[in-house]
């Protein structure tokens, strides 16, 4: 394989790990714990999983394990800093006994079910430390949750000897791993199943998360990305330029990236929920602002747009579940099945209640035509798809046309547009990423080493220098509740959206009206591996947002 100087360079760098990890462990367990919401069905559902306590590492006496084999996959869309996650746990197992070995399950949990998988050696492995992408065996976003499954899973578990499978995804490929720890451990099988938070999205975080991991490398790609059209628009002075950034559900990239390069406008979804505002006042949020930069001379400007954000207009929302209720066949709980497109959208409109069917019809035809389509495996909207960037700025340069009729508009408006998402997935990892995802892989090793299943793997406190940073175990139970999910209720991780009395949306709604009219841009530019810490090892503004004292 052919390889740059940065990959060569990068492949040499080792990454640091928090101090408890740097000899032998020994495992200190806090008190019992409980589920986030609906206590007693969790409980119920998972009576060999639920009420774990959370674990921390700390330094411990060497204790010599028999060798053992342990499994990895990686689940869902990729995130900057797996091939280090891989990395750590690769040398976390062979730490414990050089003979252990670590399988990789080719293309996501479809590699489980497939018995498609491959030996992660030690040539292998030195080929991907430090890089992005997860193509040393590659993600698929196949859902594990049939018994079925799970039966084909444990037979190649077995005949590889593998003592303890490795997930690395994001909410609903760690709410799976959960439900196949609880069907290991119901059934004595003696596998144990360990989770690593992972999304570019940041929405898998509470008490015990900080961060998902990917998510620090993706904002300062896009914002690198952002920045550079910030410069380019106020040299040339004539474009707004309209930015989709990834997120599914939750605005958190969307607000790091503001955060991180003072655009004019960032639209955030869940406080255009809480305020209840129609697609018109988005659109009329967006127009004023022109306006009002217009007035001062300047034609030109940024607006950042999070792509779920047509899931959190109210009335959109309110006809997003109805459409994931009739899309399902009651008799199968599965997707129902339509010979082509057409009849899937004709079927679905003569379905709904007429009050949605008004919203879904007042949208432009291929926002409705992508609403009524298929969902990803997991019941998702597949977002990425609807060109919401296009939408808002065709809507905001009608209202100006109207505008200017009525003399309330005295400029010009000419827009372009972007949508970063697949741009940022697979950048290599930053110093924090590179540093978070070994040791979130090496740590991964430490709770199999313990025993452990239906956890996930945790690193704590990481605004402080690495080798300050704590190293332990949630258990996945404490993380559920019970939603609505494809048209059954179903225990799931609890996602965690951007949260308005939170120190990052404060910070940002302190100085937005500033940024709306001035030109007050930020221009991060790339990241950067070696030179000042303050360059090189800073963590997301949010992370330092939250955590600041
Ligand atoms: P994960 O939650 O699996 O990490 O994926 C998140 C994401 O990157 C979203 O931001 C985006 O909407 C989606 O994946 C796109 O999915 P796909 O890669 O299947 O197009």
């Amino acid at each position: 394989m052919a390889i740059s100087n940065l990959q060569v360079a990068r492949a040499a760098y080792q990454p640091k790990l928090p101090k408890a990890l740097q000899g032998p462990v020994k495992a200190v367990e806090g008190a019992a714990t409980q589920s986030v919401g609906n206590q007693e069905e969790i409980k119920a559902l998972f009576p060999n999983t639920y009420g774990m306590p959370v674990i921390t590492f700390e330094a411990g006496e060497k204790v010599d394990l028999p060798a053992f084999n342990v499994g990895i996959i990686l689940s869902g869309g990729q995130a900057p800093g797996g091939h280090n996650v891989i990395s750590g746990l690769f040398d976390g197992v062979k730490s414990l006994n050089p003979e252990n070995k670590l399988y990789g399950f080719i293309l996501g949990p479809g590699g489980l079910v497939d018995h498609n998988y491959m030996e992660i050696t030690s040539e292998l492995m030195d080929q991907y430390r430090n890089t992005g992408g997860f193509d040393i065996i590659g993600s698929g976003r196949t859902k594990l949750e049939k018994e079925e499954q799970f039966e084909k899973g444990i037979e190649i578990l077995r005949e590889l000897g593998i003592k303890a499978l490795v997930i690395i995804g994001g909410d609903d490929s760690n709410t799976n791993a959960c439900v196949l720890a609880e069907y290991y451990a119901a059934k004595k099988y003696g596998v144990q199943v360990i989770g690593c938070p992972k999304t570019i999205d940041g929405d898998l975080k509470n008490d015990e998360i900080e961060t998902s991991f990917g998510f620090d490398t993706a904002c300062k790609t896009y914002s690198e990305l952002i920045g550079n059209i910030q410069r380019d628009c106020n040299s040339a002075r004539k474009y707004w330029h309209f930015i989709k950034v990834m997120g599914r559900s939750a605005s958190h990239i969307a607000l790091e990236c503001a955060l991180q390069c003072q655009p004019n406008i960032c639209l955030v979804s869940e406080e255009v929920e809480a305020k209840e505002q129609s697609l018109d006042d988005v659109v009329t949020y967006i127009a004023q602002a022109v306006a009002n930069r217009a007035a001062d001379g300047n034609n030109f400007g940024t607006v950042v747009i999070p792509e779920g954000i047509i899931e959190f207009i109210p009335a959109i929302k309110k006809l997003i579940a109805e459409l994931n209720e009739v899309l399902v066949d009651p008799a199968t709980g599965e997707m129902r099945e339509f010979p082509s497109k057409e009849e899937q959208v004709a079927f679905v409109k003569s379905h709904i209640a007429a009050e949605n069917l008004a919203v879904l019809e007042s949208l432009p035809a291929d926002v409705e035509r992508q609403l009524c389509l298929d969902r990803d495996p997991h019941g998702n909207v597949q977002v990425s798809l609807i060109e919401t960037e296009k939408l808002l700025s065709a809507m905001v340069a009608k209202k100006l046309e109207a505008w200017k009729a009525e003399g309330k508009f005295v400029g010009k408006f000419s827009a372009q547009h972007h949508f970063f998402g697949y741009e940022g997935r697979c950048a290599a990892p930053s110093n924090y990423d590179a540093d978070y995802c070994y040791s979130l892989g090496y740590n991964a090793s430490r709770l199999i080493a313990n025993g452990k299943t239906g956890y996930m793997s945790i690193i704590k406190n990481t605004t402080a220098p690495a080798d300050q940073w704590i190293a332990g175990g949630v258990p996945i139970t404490k993380m559920m509740n019970i939603e609505r999910r494809n048209g059954a209720n179903k225990p799931v991780i609890r996602k965690a959206l951007v949260e308005l009395d939170g120190a990052p949306f404060k910070f940002f709604a302190a100085n937005r009206d500033v940024w709306a009219k001035e030109t007050a841009y930020v221009y991060p530019g790339p990241i950067q591996y070696w030179g000042p810490t303050e360059v090189c090892d800073q963590p997301t503004k949010t992370l330092q947002l939250e955590q600041a004292k």
